[in-house]
């Protein structure tokens, strides 16, 4: 776990999701992940979102979690341009309960797949991120494993 470069892309589709993906950056922080951020609506800044996905790549990140609220397309979008894995966080952001957000980003068509966590599932999107990166990564793997142990004693 020497990584000091980004290996998990963040991209929110506003920095009104912020406060609601808090709990993801405190535990990529508690898990030694590094990450980078990105702030892009793949509404408002769709050449953004395209340019940041198509690179996520050769910029080292292995993991994209993407998080966004009402007509939340931004994770199959992400996942349109990129052969990462993108995990989607739905955001509690509307009227609708973030019901809204929630179908509109697992509802993909075949050939496309998101991984899709709970409606403002932020913790979880950092957790599943440690177990993709776990699966090519001994130390990442018993991280997850140290940190279901834990969880099993408190
Ligand atoms: C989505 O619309 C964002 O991801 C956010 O959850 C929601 C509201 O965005 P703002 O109008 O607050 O920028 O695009």
């Amino acid at each position: 776990m020497a990584e000091e470069k980004p290996i998990v892309g963040v991209i929110l589709g506003s920095k009104s999701d912020l406060p609601n993906m808090q709990p993801c950056f405190d535990m990529l922080k508690e898990l030694n992940i590094p990450y980078e951020l990105e702030l892009a609506s793949a509404h408002r800044k769709p050449l953004v979102v395209q340019k940041w996905a198509t690179t996520a790549v050769d910029r080292g990140i292995r993991v994209i979690i993407a998080a966004a609220g009402k007509a939340a397309h931004l994770g199959g979008v992400v996942a349109s341009y990129t052969p990462d894995p993108v995990i989607c966080v739905p955001m509690k952001t509307s009227d609708l309960g973030g019901m809204d957000s929630l179908l509109s980003m697992v509802q993909m068509p075949s050939g496309v797949p998101v991984a899709c966590v709970a409606i403002n599932g932020a913790k979880n999107a950092a957790l599943l991120a440690l177990q993709i990166l776990g699966t090519g990564d001994d130390a990442r793997r018993k991280q997850m494993a140290d940190y279901k142990a834990k969880m099993a004693e408190e």
